[in-house]
C-alpha cells in the first residue's frame, strides 16, 4: 500500500512560522482550530502553522520535505503527507512504518527524487510533549536506531521552520531520547544515546583483502571500526573505500561476527591521522547500505570515543576532533553518567557522549508522485 497523502482536497506547500509571509494569493494558514481540517492521514505536529492551497493536482500524492546536509551528509525531513502512525512510543511507530508503510521509505530516498546518499527524517509528534519531536530516520536500505547528523539536520530544520528557538530541545528516537542544544551561531550539539565498546580486537578474513582487527562498538549504531589498515582515507580514493569497506562488513557476517544480540553491523569505520594535524583523527564510514557518510558520521563519532575512553585513551571532557572525509569535523567529548551509562554495556565502559556540527538548509520541497509514474515507489538500483 502506498503511504501519504493521496487525491485529497488540500495540498500542504509548507510548513512556516506565523510570521513567514503567505507566498501565494490562494494560500491560507491552517493553525489552532483548523488543524482539525487537516486529513487524519497526514502526520502534522500540532505547534505548527500549516500554509495550504486547494490542489491543481489533487490526484497526486505528495510528501512535504526540507533538505539540509550536515558537514557535507545529507538528511531529508518529512513534514507532511506522511501515515499517521499514532502517538506510541517511537520503536512501536517505527514498527508500523516498516511493515506498512516502507513505500514512504523508498518514495523519498529513491531516484529520481531522491538518492543512497539522502538519510531520511520522519517528523512526528513526540510521546512526551515537553519534548521537541518524534523521529524515525531510514535510509535506501532500512532504518537507522539513531543518526547523528540526521539529529543536527532535524534540529536545524525545526529552527528553519520557526518551531525552535536556541537553548535546549530534547527529541525521541527509537533507541532512546536524544538531547539536544540548537546554539547562537546555528550549530548544534547532541548528546547521544549511551555508547561503548562491545568487543575488542575482533580479527575478520576477508575474502580478496586479508584479515582486519577492529573494535565492535554501539554509538546509536553498530559499528566495527579498523585503524590499522593500507588505505588512503580521500574522496579521491572513495570506490576503493567503499569497496573494501563492503567486503569487510559481508565477512563479519559471513563469520557470525556481531553486535549484542546478534545484532548486524552495518556501519564500517576506517581511521588515520587526520589532514589537518589540530584535529585527532579521520575517518570513512560505509553506511548500511552502499554509500559512504559525507560527514565524520555523529554515531560513529560516539563509537569511536567509547573505544578510546574504553582503552583509556580519551578521558572524559576532552574535545575530539573527528575528521570526515571531506575534512568537515564533529567536536566531540564523553561523560559518564553513574546508573545510566553501563545499559547493556560491559561494566564501567559505557559513556554518553556528546557531538557538536553544523547544518544547513538546502530545499524546501513538494515531492509528488503521480499515479501513472511507471516507478511508484521510486527506482531501486
Ligand atoms: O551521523 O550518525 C550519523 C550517521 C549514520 C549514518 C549516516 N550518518
Amino acid at each position: 500500500m502506498t503511504s501519504g497523502l493521496a487525491g485529497a482536497d488540500f495540498l500542504p506547500l509548507g510548513i512556516a512560522s506565523s510570521d513567514k509571509p503567505c507566498p501565494s494569493a490562494n494560500c491560507f494558514r491552517f493553525a489552532g482550530a483548523n488543524r482539525a481540517r487537516i486529513p487524519a492521514s497526514v502526520s502534522v505536529m500540532s505547534p505548527l502553522t500549516i500554509m495550504y492551497m486547494v490542489s491543481p493536482r489533487s490526484s497526486s500524492m505528495q510528501l512535504q520535505v526540507i533538505d539540509s546536509h550536515t558537514e557535507g551528509e545529507p538528511t531529508r525531513v518529512v513534514i507532511g503527507g506522511g501515515p499517521d502512525l499514532g502517538n506510541g512510543d517511537l520503536q512501536g511507530r517505527l514498527q508500523q512504518l516498516r511493515d506498512q508503510h516502507d513505500s514512504l521509505r523508498k518514495q523519498v530516498i529513491f531516484e529520481p527524487r531522491g538518492s543512497e546518499v539522502i538519510v531520511g527524517a520522519l517528523l512526528g509528534d513526540p510521546v512526551d510533549p515537553v519534548h521537541a519531536a518524534g523521529v524515525i530516520f531510514f535510509n535506501d536500505v532500512g532504518y537507522l536506531g539513531m543518526c547523528g547528523h540526521g539529529t543536527i539536520g532535524v534540529v536545524t530544520t525545526l529552527a528553519h521552520l520557526g518551531r525552535i528557538a536556541p537553548g535546549k530541545h530534547a527529541i525521541e528516537t527509537p533507541v532512546g531520547i536524544v538531547q539536544t542544544e540548537l546554539h547562537g551561531d546555528g550549530s548544534v550539539s547532541v548528546r547521544n544515546v549511551p555508547s561503548y565498546r562491545y568487543r575488542e580486537a575482533v580479527a575478520v578474513d576477508v575474502a580478496g583483502y586479508g584479515r582486519f582487527v577492529g573494535d565492535i562498538a554501539w554509538g546509536g549504531n553498530w559499528f566495527f571500526l579498523v585503524g590499522e589498515h593500507a588505505y588512503n582515507l580521500s574522496v579521491a580514493n572513495r570506490v576503493e573505500l567503499v569497496a573494501v569497506t563492503t567486503a569487510i562488513r559481508r565477512a563479519l557476517a559471513d563469520s557470525g561476527i556481531a553486535g549484542a544480540d546478534g545484532a548486524v553491523i552495518d556501519h564500517i569505520e576506517l581511521f588515520s591521522k587526520p589532514v589537518d594535524p589540530s584535529n585527532s583523527s579521520r575517518n570513512f564510514v560505509l553506511c548500511p547500505g552502499a554509500s559512504f557518510d559525507r560527514s565524520p558520521c555523529g554515531t560513529g563519532t560516539s563509537a569511536k570515543m567509547a573505544c578510546m575512553y574504553a582503552s583509556g585513551a580519551l578521558q572524559p571532557g576532552v574535545p575530539w576532533l573527528q575528521e570526515g572525509i571531506l575534512g568537515t569535523v564533529f567536536v566531540g567529548s564523553v561523560e559518564v553518567e553513574a546508573g545510566k551509562a553501563d545499559s547493556g554495556a560491559p561494566q564501567g565502559q559505557s559513556v554518553i557522549p556528546t557531538i557538536t556540527g553544523h547544518a544547513w538548509i538546502t530545499a524546501e520541497s513538494t515531492l509528488l508522485f503521480d499515479p501513472s509514474d511507471p516507478f511508484p515507489e521510486g527506482i531501486a538500483l
